[in-house]
């Protein structure tokens, strides 16, 4: 019963629920060994679990309501271009669009007002301009009175936070953050989104619970057209009943030995008693993907077997054992939710899988069958159910109701927005322990954290590299994938980086000069361009090329993570480097 030394790495490939069959195949098994966290968006979680007690959006459209609209280290011009049409509206209806970014992105360039802010400075921006509004008197005191707990001591922190530094470390000056602070006062609908990019720092949790704390103060929590914005998982209201094939006399929670899914190869080499030899990877490029990789490929050609499930021959299914081919959404069933969005689909097979080609749900019931042959009851995983039916298995009563249906075939004529949820925390019963929001955080305080939203770090990191690599998400490609597709490859052109002019003279490199980026963990050669969208010490890098850029990314954790995704986030954006014409 105890297959502790399999372990299993899943990502992104795919979030339908059924792909959650390799989760619920490896939970039929017994204790087994689980890549645990996420490379994505742990800070930000645990940020609006302090604050909020979960995190939420309001209805996307809702955004159209709002006076201010701050798109707050979120590209959505390259990675959610289905919300461009909303943004649109909102502006013609005299909406002021504000992007706050280190890098003057597609989406900068489509805003009224565009704030340069120093990578990992967006808490100390949310400290000047709260420290503005405080003094204009702009502050919501009836909200604050009604629905939150810790304003005293908040104010008292604001109060003896001195101006300067908060402005040195945002990296701004006085009149700018005036001008910012103008379009946030408490009469104004302020609409927040909060990026991905901007929680990839050591600070990145903390700095989100500083942008939190803004809105709460000027009284933008509940209210249509504004609130706080950074992920809603509609999935979770699913019972996930494919994953619960746990055997007999075990627990859910003690089936998991957890590797952090950042540090997975450091974690890997130092797991003993018994150490993993066979690593099952699905719906993820690793070896692109995760940082530390000469560590990495170290690691996994000491695995005794590697198995990964993939459309394609990646990096990754390259150095495997074997290799499954996986099928695509267009050849299986699933049940589709968003982590932003509100709605629901069903996505219902339009072809055969091609060739050999399975889905991860078939995958797993064969998988399951054949131990059971071999051993019976070695796997609890019911491999003689259909796709159907376990789609069937997690619409419950309550699901079906704020969907409005009966069936969920019904969704098979379209998909249907959760009904009932519009506008986050309308009612104002948060879900922290004071059942309020928290400026001051018990919670954060037990897990060793800062317990009040706003506050300046004070803690300097000794950087041994000059220059900032922010490697931002990619207009063409989704992550890794799509590499292959050669119109897109096209239009992406040859990879590059930006670099600021002033920063190109004092280096000596021409435009499309071949440099040598590096730091202890490695190097990646590619060609510059001088661009005045990035300052002087930042370079900018698109993720997703051939490069293996994460030669140079160290395993740097972020602040929060834990207590939602089970490890820390990854700071990717404070990786340091060095550069040299070749
Ligand atoms: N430097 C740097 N690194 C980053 C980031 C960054 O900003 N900077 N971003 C991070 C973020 S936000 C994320 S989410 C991670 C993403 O990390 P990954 O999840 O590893 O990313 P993808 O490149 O999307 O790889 C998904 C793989 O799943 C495969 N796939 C697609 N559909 C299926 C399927 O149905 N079944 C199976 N088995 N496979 C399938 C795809 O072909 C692809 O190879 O990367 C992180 N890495
Ligand atoms: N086309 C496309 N769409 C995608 C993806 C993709 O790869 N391609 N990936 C998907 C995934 S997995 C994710 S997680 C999302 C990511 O979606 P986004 O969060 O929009 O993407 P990023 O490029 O990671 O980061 C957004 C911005 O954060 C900025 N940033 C970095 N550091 C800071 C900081 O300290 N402060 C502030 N204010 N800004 C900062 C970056 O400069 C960047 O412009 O997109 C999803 N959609
Ligand atoms: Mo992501």
């Amino acid at each position: 019963m105890v297959h502790i030394s399999l372990a299993l790495n899943k990502y992104s490939g795919n979030f339908g629920i059924l792909h959650q069959a390799v989760e619920g195949m490896f939970n039929s098994l017994g204790p087994t060994t689980r890549a645990v966290g996420s490379p994505c968006w742990s800070s930000g979680l645990d940020a609006f679990y302090y604050d909020f007690g979960e995190h939420r959006t309001s209805d996307l459209e809702e955004m159209m309501q709002a006076d201010t609209i701050v798109l707050w280290g979120i590209n959505p011009v390259w990675t959610s271009i289905h919300a461009l049409p909303f943004l649109y509206r909102a502006k013609e209806r005299g909406a002021t669009l504000i992007t706050i970014d280190p890098i003057y992105t597609a989406t900068a360039k489509k805003s009224d007002l565009y704030i340069q802010v120093k990578p990992g400075g967006d808490g100390a921006l949310a400290i000047a301009v709260a420290k503005m509004l405080m003094e204009k008197g702009e502050i919501d005191f009836r909200f604050i009175a009604e629905h939150t707990v810790g304003w005293e001591e908040l104010r008292f922190e604001l109060e003896n936070i001195s101006m300067e530094k908060a402005l040195l470390q945002a990296g701004q000056r006085r009149e700018t953050v005036e001008r910012l602070a103008s379009f946030m006062g408490k009469d104004r609908n302020l609409f927040i989104w909060i990026g991905f990019g901007l929680q990839r720092h050591r600070n990145g949790g903390q700095n989100i619970r500083s942008i939190n704390a803004l809105a709460a103060m000027t009284g933008n929590i509940g209210k249509k057209g504004s609130g706080v914005h950074f992920a809603h998982d509609p999935a979770w209201k699913f019972p996930h009943r494919i994953t619960k094939h746990i055997p007999a006399g075990f627990e859910e929670k003690e089936i998991i030995r957890p590797v952090d899914i950042n540090n997975f190869a450091e974690e890997l080499l130092r797991m003993e008693d018994p150490p993993v030899k066979l690593l099952w990877i699905s719906c993820r490029n690793l070896l692109t993907q995760n940082p530390d990789r000469a560590l990495l490929e170290k690691v996994l050609s000491s695995m005794e077997m590697i198995i990964t499930v993939d459309l394609f021959l990646t990096p990754t299914a390259s150095i495997s054992d074997i290799v499954l081919p996986a099928a695509t959404p267009f050849e299986e069933w699933d049940l589709v939710a968003s982590y932003w969005h509100h709605w629901i689909s069903i996505n219902q097979p339009a072809i055969a899988p091609y060739g050999e080609s399975k889905s991860d749900l078939e995958i797993a019931k064969a998988i399951a069958k054949r131990l059971n042959e071999r051993s019976p009851g070695m796997s609890a995983f019911p491999w003689w159910k259909s796709a159907e039916e376990f789609i069937e298995e997690e619409f419950t009563e309550e699901i079906c109701a704020k969907l409005h249906i009966s069936h969920w075939r019904e969704l098979l004529n379209g998909p249907r927005k959760i009904l009932g949820e519009e506008t986050a925390w309308e009612g104002h019963r948060f879900s922290t322990p004071s059942g309020k929001f928290e400026f001051f955080s018990s919670r954060a305080k037990e897990a060793g954290l800062p317990p009040l939203s706003m506050q300046l770090s004070e803690s300097k990191v000794e950087e041994k590299y000059p220059y900032v690599l922010l490697i931002i998400h990619d207009p063409y490609r989704l992550n890794s994938q799509f590499q292959n597709i050669p119109a897109l490859k096209k239009a992406s052109g040859e990879p590059f980086f930006l670099i600021h002019p002033s920063l190109a003279k004092k280096k000596g490199i021409e435009p499309g000069r071949m440099v040598r980026i590096y730091n202890d963990y490695g190097e990646v050669l590619l060609r510059a361009y001088p661009s005045i969208e990035i300052s002087p010490d930042t370079l900018q890098l698109i993720n997703g090329s051939r490069l293996p850029i994460n030669r140079l990314i160290p395993f740097i954790p972020s602040d929060m993570g834990r207590a939602v995704t089970g490890a820390s986030g990854m700071a990717f954006n404070d990786t340091r480097v060095e550069i040299e014409k070749i």
